[in-house]
């Protein structure tokens, strides 16, 4: 989609630090990292968030949590844990309107949200 960030950065327009990729899914670490380890997991194709996810999405949203881990793996926190979070809509302050999950780890985290 046009004016999309994330778009362009699947599409390679702009540049971004890709962990893994495979045909539906990207994963590339975020520009500024909340966490020691924090990584971006989108869609190729264009979704606004969760909200946009229908059964015709259930295998690509298979594909995004299977890459989630796999990232886990790749950064070496599989096994100290991590947390996957997806921001929909203004109360949960989304910012970028393509749908993406953050991995979050390599540190301890707090027993707040969530
Ligand atoms: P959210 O607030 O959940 O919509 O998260 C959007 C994230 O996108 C935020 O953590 C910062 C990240 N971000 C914004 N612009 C860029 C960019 O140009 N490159 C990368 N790698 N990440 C970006």
């Amino acid at each position: 989609m046009e004016n999309c960030l994330f778009c362009m950065i699947v599409a390679g327009k702009i540049p971004g630090d890709t962990l893994y990729e495979d045909e539906r899914v990207l994963a590339f670490r975020d520009i500024s990292p909340q966490a020691p380890q924090h990584v971006l997991i989108v869609p190729k194709k264009h979704l606004e968030g969760l909200n946009d996810l229908g059964q015709a999405e259930d295998a690509l949203l298979g594909a995004l949590l299977r890459a989630a881990s796999q990232v886990a793996r790749l950064t070496g926190i599989d096994g100290s844990g991590y947390r996957l979070v997806s921001n929909c809509g203004p109360h949960a302050c989304q910012s970028v309107h393509h749908l993406h999950f953050h991995v979050l780890g390599g540190q301890q985290m707090s027993g707040q949200m969530v």
